[in-house]
């Protein structure tokens, strides 16, 4: 049965549907894209929408949703983790949480949010109620930011047809739970993060607020959806998806959780090839960071969407400035260790590979062909490195891991061998002599060999 908001986006989206479905039915599906010196979208293995970033013990975590390729609707079956420590090289966690993990549920794994308290990680997300068919919220908790998630209550947290819960918790220890699409919510979440007090608290969206929607009539304000909430100073911002569609980045301001809000405008204007966003904004390390999703990989688009990210700085007086989509994407912050095992799928950008679990734990690269590579960004060797190590396995012949320097074809200091080890998951150590790493480079693990898939990849070191 479609949901009255599932009924109403897509009446709304219809005429953008067609716009943009050409782009998404495109053949090139794989969002792999081809060789360029960028580092926006962060990710480039899979689509992905919806980022919800998180910062804990010294790196950020996003949590995703995942556009199925070649969509032509929101299919979204399961969330994906990320993390990094500089901004730029992002490790894959894989998906610890899906639709089947709410056993009450049918589908639609759409935008959430996870927040900790007190060592345990809470991820409210919307899906459908299988009973109902309505999207209702759902809470998931871990003892870890990247997993494994269970159902926390095993029932929908709230219902109510919307949404796109984002939580906050206010610098007193009262958590707040807001959402919303068409109407804007909010529940006071009680100490345990997974029940609540009193009901839901409709927000009443005043053009003073939410702005107002050119020629928007049982719509009247900019609000569509997406709520970010969080405090800065003493100042509440709620930053949202503004006008369906396409949609922008907005802001408004409040003295309390509560509000009354005031409108101050625009941060992401309409751009990108995707016409809906999604904001999520942190401080890590002394800086902003602005999250957000557009269609910028091959076969992008509306319903295959992708993660960036932005560093910015507010104005002196709090406003937001203009942030615009890059494929730049935001600096490092420090620089990566080598010596100290990485797992290979950490990466900042890529050509052709994907990652899968590995059967020891975490995830590997895989799926790699001849010419395929990946860029480790702003890689600490300091004064040299005499040898690299990988874990490797292959079912077939393997192949070698060339090490270059500031491209795919650039300086090659050292190749590894891969041997066939008989199984994709038959892990061996490789070691080869390395000469020339030295000072901080952008680092590119080149793949060749033969036909076909060559071999995976679980982690790297190389040794001083
Ligand atoms: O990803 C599905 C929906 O699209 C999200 O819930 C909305 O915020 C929009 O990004």
């Amino acid at each position: 049965m479609e949901t009255p908001i599932r009924s109403r986006r897509r009446a709304a989206l219809l005429a953008l549907a067609v716009m943009f479905a050409a782009a998404a039915l495109s053949p090139a599906a794989d969002p792999s894209p081809s060789p360029v010196q960028a580092d926006n979208p962060i990710v480039q293995t899979i689509y992905t929408a919806d980022p919800a970033p998180l910062v804990h013990n010294g790196r950020v975590y996003i949590y995703t949703g995942h556009d199925e390729d070649g969509s032509t609707w929101f299919t979204m079956k399961e969330w994906r983790v990320w993390s990094s420590d500089d901004m730029v090289n992002w490790t894959d966690h894989g998906s610890p949480l899906n639709v089947d993990t709410f056993a009450w549920a049918r589908q639609d794994a759409w935008a959430g949010q996870a927040v900790e308290r007190n060592g345990k990680f809470y991820w409210y997300v919307p899906v459908v109620n299988d009973a109902t068919g309505r999207m209702a919220i759902g809470v998931a908790v871990a003892d870890s930011p990247t997993g494994p998630f269970r159902d926390a209550i095993g029932r929908p947290l709230v219902e109510n047809g919307e949404i796109d819960p984002t939580v906050f918790i206010d610098t007193d220890g009262q958590a707040y739970l807001y959402w919303g699409n068409p109407n804007l919510w909010y529940v006071k979440l009680n100490a345990d993060m997974v029940s609540y007090s009193g009901s839901a608290t409709r927000i009443q969206l005043t053009t003073q607020g939410f702005g107002t929607r050119p020629g928007g009539t049982d719509r009247p304000t900019l609000y569509e959806e997406g709520p970010w909430v969080y405090k800065r100073g003493s100042l509440y911002y709620m930053v949202f998806a503004a006008q369906c569609c396409s949609e922008f980045i907005a802001y408004s301001t409040a003295p309390g959780p509560t509000g009354p809000w005031t409108y101050r405008g625009t941060i992401m204007p309409t751009q990108g090839g995707s016409f809906t966003n999604h904001a999520g904004v942190i401080d890590f390390e002394g800086s902003s960071y602005f999250f957000y999703h557009n269609g910028a990989l091959p076969g992008g688009g509306g319903f295959t969407r992708s993660v960036a990210v932005e560093r910015f700085a507010y104005n002196g007086d709090g406003t937001f400035p203009t942030i615009n989509m890059t494929s730049a994407g935001a600096p490092q912050s420090g620089a990566l260790d080598p010596f100290v095992r990485q797992e290979a799928e950490t990466i900042a950008w890529q050509s052709g590979v994907e990652t899968e679990r590995a059967s020891g734990g975490g995830m590997n690269v895989g799926w790699i062909e001849n010419g395929d590579w990946i860029k480790v960004k702003g890689v600490a060797f300091g004064s040299g490195a005499s040898s690299f190590t990988a874990r490797v396995a292959s079912a077939t012949a393997g192949g070698s891991i060339e090490l270059r320097l500031g491209g795919p074809n650039g300086t090659r200091v050292g190749t590894c061998s891969v041997p066939g080890t008989g199984g994709w998951q038959t892990w061996t150590s490789v070691t080869c002599p390395v000469s020339g790493a030295t000072g901080t480079q952008d680092l590119y693990l080149r793949f060749t060999g033969g036909s076909g898939y060559l071999f995976n990849v679980d982690w790297w070191r190389w040794a001083a």
